[in-house]
């Protein structure tokens, strides 16, 4: 594999409106980001990747957007953003921004102006004939019964992905895209340094028939034609440009996300897919293991992939992916496993303490758009409201909303006024004061971790082999660089576990365990080194 920088970075996800509140109105927002910025400097890690801040209705947290050239009001002015970016700058971090460019606001003008027909906008959006009631097709919409909505306006439909206040662009028009690059070359010059693009495998559409199975949402994205668009971006927007892009990509496998990261095809330089994320709702470690070398032995060496087991619209990992029992041992292996898998690694905000999820036992705490029309559906559909609420609260997206725990004061020192997402009520235990003044405690263990990245070369570039594919509780694999081996050996259980595969105890670099026996642990995670000519 080639190097190059941005194949090294470690990036950290700022919710900001649930980062840090600096003026009491109870959401987060770019100043409270700023006055953070030591902070997340102090991680270590590399780029920062902001959610989107721009000017928007806010109806699915800023992924609605009204004006791409303007700043929400809650998150602050355009003079903050900027101020964030050059004071990230000087602490050595870059600045990613959230790209939404498969829809926008129904209160863009863009959209005002394609309803009404005027200004050579009537086809910027989806539009499509049919007769109020009956649906142009029977698919289904991300946050909402049908991806059709009427426009008494226009006596049309027009056709979103996500809820109905988030109609989607047409990317067929060539007015639209160039808008789009335009925009984009517009945030370069003011100095950002790449983009998370939303859906991006979305703006193309396949035609709308009706499909067999409307809940499998796999005809939304993925279609052919989406390479000459993402090409057609990269020559008039990121070519020759030194910008780190990450493709947010559903319903795909290696094979077809090596189109869009091969670096010989001049796309994207990495991509988030989601063969765990949407699709393993606990850990299968198994499941987990197949993917990750699936994934390794098809894109690696041409793409880079990257690794994240939670972010804003996924759960926090401890409480999906490991134990709430284990709280500490389980966050430290879950990190430990993200930073020495092949990939780069994303650090959700929260991650590094350790933070939970929640559980609201009262349905209306809940806030997100996507979690209130589908339970509203299902109870309109005759479900028992108290079953629907409790199938749907470990997977709500508002688990990993819940504001950022700094200390044990009012609000976890988020806000001096009222969340607008209740905090959890854990924060008195687990808050970043309280991890700052313990040298055993998850963040002091991700800041090692993030630091051996740049120590250590073979977590970027050595090879990948698993040694125990088929065992159901033990994840063991080698990464291997110039006769350097690594071997990592997790116990991803809440039992102790034996295994031949551990190494003598002097090999040990980092572990999760104050000691290492010859058994593992709950949890357990180690990392032993050694090199090819040595006897292991
Ligand atoms: O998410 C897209 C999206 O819904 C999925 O990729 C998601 O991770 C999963 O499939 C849900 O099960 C993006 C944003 O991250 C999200 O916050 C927005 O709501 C959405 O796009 C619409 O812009
Ligand atoms: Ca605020």
């Amino acid at each position: 594999m080639k190097r190059a920088n941005w194949k090294e970075a470690v990036v950290y996800q700022v919710y900001w409106r649930s980062f840090k509140d600096s003026n009491g109105d109870g959401i987060g927002d770019l100043r409270g980001v700023i006055d953070k910025l030591d902070y997340i400097a102090s991680l270590g890690v590399d780029v920062v990747w902001l959610n989107p801040c721009y000017r928007s209705p806010d109806v699915d947290n800023g992924y609605d957007i009204a004006d791409y050239y303007g700043i929400m009001e809650k998150a602050g002015t355009m003079g903050d953003l900027q101020e964030l970016i050059t004071t990230a700058h000087a602490r050595g971090l870059k600045v990613i921004l959230d790209l939404v460019v498969n829809h926008t606001s129904d209160q863009h003008d863009w959209f005002r102006q394609s309803r009404e027909r005027i200004n050579d906008k009537e086809d910027w959006y989806i539009w499509q004939d049919g007769t109020k009631d009956t649906p142009p097709n029977n698919w289904r919409s991300y946050f909402a019964p049908s991806p059709w909505t009427w426009s008494e306006e226009r006596g049309q439909y027009y056709f979103h992905s996500f809820a109905k206040e988030q109609p989607d662009l047409n990317w067929e028009h060539p007015a639209v895209r160039q808008a789009i690059y335009d925009m984009m070359n517009w945030w370069i010059a003011q100095g950002i340094d790449g983009f998370r693009m939303d859906v991006i495998n979305l703006i193309k559409k396949r035609s709308f028939e009706d499909v067999a199975n409307p809940f499998d949402l796999s005809y939304l994205g993925n279609q052919p034609g989406v390479h000459d668009f993402l090409q057609e971006m990269h020559a008039n927007v990121l070519a020759g440009k030194d910008l780190f892009t990450v493709g947010e990509i559903p319903f795909v496998g290696p094979e077809d996300g090596l189109l869009y990261v091969s670096e010989e095809r001049e796309e994207l330089r990495t991509l988030f897919h989601f063969e765990i994320a949407d699709d393993m709702e606990a850990m299968d470690l198994l499941r987990f293991k197949e993917i990750q070398k699936r994934w390794y032995d098809v894109l690696y060496p041409l793409g880079v992939n990257s690794q994240f087991l939670n972010n804003h619209d996924h759960t926090r990992q401890v409480t999906r992916f490991g134990s709430e029992r284990y709280r500490v041992e389980s966050a430290k292996l879950l990190g430990l496993m993200l930073h020495t898998l092949p990939g780069i690694p994303y650090v959700y905000q929260g991650e590094e303490i350790g933070m939970t999820g929640i559980r609201f036992s009262d349905p209306s705490l809940y806030q997100d758009v996507a979690f209130r029309n589908r339970y509203e559906e299902r109870v309109a559909g005759g479900e028992d409201p108290e079953v629907v609420l409790s199938s749907m609260q470990l997977l709500a997206r508002d688990n990993s909303r819940t504001p950022m725990q700094w200390d044990d004061t009012h609000e976890a020192g988020f806000t001096s006024g009222k969340p607008w997402l209740a905090v959890n009520p854990n924060y008195t235990d687990i808050n970043v004061a309280q991890a700052e003044a313990d040298p055993s405690s998850v963040l002091a263990f991700y800041r090692s971790l993030i630091q051996m990245r740049k120590d250590h070369p073979i977590m970027v570039y050595g090879t990948y082999r698993d040694l125990a594919l088929h065992d159901p509780y033990l994840y063991i694999y080698e990464r291997e660089l110039e006769g350097e081996v690594w071997r990592i050996v997790l116990n991803v259980h809440d039992e102790p576990m034996q295994t031949a595969l551990v190494l003598p105890h002097e090999k040990l670099l980092v572990s999760n365990y104050p000691d290492s026996p010859d058994i593992l642990r709950p949890y357990e995670a180690r990392v032993y080194r050694y090199t090819v000519t040595e006897q292991k």
